[in-house]
């Protein structure tokens, strides 16, 4: 399995990608078998594993359990260095270039290389650009660093370029989990024709008509976390076609 080329194939063959994110901290493992039930029966192609603060360990037994239950790729969306385990397929080695900490530039990175050094993790570099929504979230809360202002789309692309130019990978847009406003279409489309690499975008998006619209802006891939987390029933509108 190589995550990476698979999203690079299904990009040029313009087949749109849905990733569901599981928090650790709020999915119980008595409920997994029946949420793993309905996203495998959905048009979901990734699970994302992560959170802003979870529990030691918390990120290991899930992912476990979670492979257990699917054949679809399991990617580490880490919020932390504690988030790492050997048993997902890859992760979002995301550097925060919204922001100016230099921990989650670089300093997270350089902390995590000799866990990943016992691993065989693919590891994705990521650009993770947070994008003002209507109220403060937990990335910002956690790293300290303010999001940028919906009001300046300029500064946005720019800053999504710059990370291309640097060698990232992956871009993605992030509103923030349960986020009032997603990110808008005209952001995601700006964001998409400056850019070559596949776009990613989070936050927000509980209505198949704003997943849909996220697509139709440019988005390649969509996370989803908090809509399925508050009702299982959002699968039924995403199912498979099945012939
Ligand atoms: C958060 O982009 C993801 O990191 C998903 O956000 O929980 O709002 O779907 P939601």
């Amino acid at each position: 399995m190589n995550i990476l080329n698979d999203i690079l194939n299904s990009v040029k063959e313009k087949q749109k990608l849905l990733a569901v994110l599981i928090d650790p901290d709020k999915m119980k493992l008595e409920s997994l078998p029946d949420f793993m039930q309905k996203l495998n029966a959905s048009i979901a192609t990734h699970i994302f594993v992560g959170g802003s603060t979870v529990k030691d360990k918390a990120t290991e037994r899930l992912v476990v359990e979670i492979k257990a239950l699917t054949e679809l790729p399991v990617v580490i969306f880490p919020g932390d260095v504690s988030q790492i385990t050997a048993y997902a397929h890859a992760i979002l080695f995301l550097s925060l270039i919204s922001g100016r900490n230099a921990d989650y530039l670089i300093g997270k990175h350089v902390a995590s290389v000799s866990k990943l050094r016992a691993t065989n993790l693919e590891v994705i570099p990521t650009g993770y650009i947070l994008v003002e929504n209507g109220k403060e979230t937990a990335v910002q809360k956690v790293t300290g660093t303010q999001p940028m202002s919906y009001t300046n789309p300029k500064q946005i692309i720019d800053t999504a370029k710059a990370g291309e130019l640097l060698g990232l990978k992956l871009m993605y847009l992030e509103a923030g989990s349960g986020a009032i406003l997603p990110v808008s279409t005209e952001i995601i489309k700006r964001t998409k024709a400056t850019l070559s690499i596949p776009l990613i975008v989070g936050g927000g998006i509980r209505t198949k008509e704003q997943l849909d619209k996220a697509y139709q802006s440019g988005a390649d891939l969509v996370v989803i976390g908090t809509a399925f987390e508050e009702d299982k029933a959002f699968f039924n509108e995403l199912k498979k076609e099945t012939h």
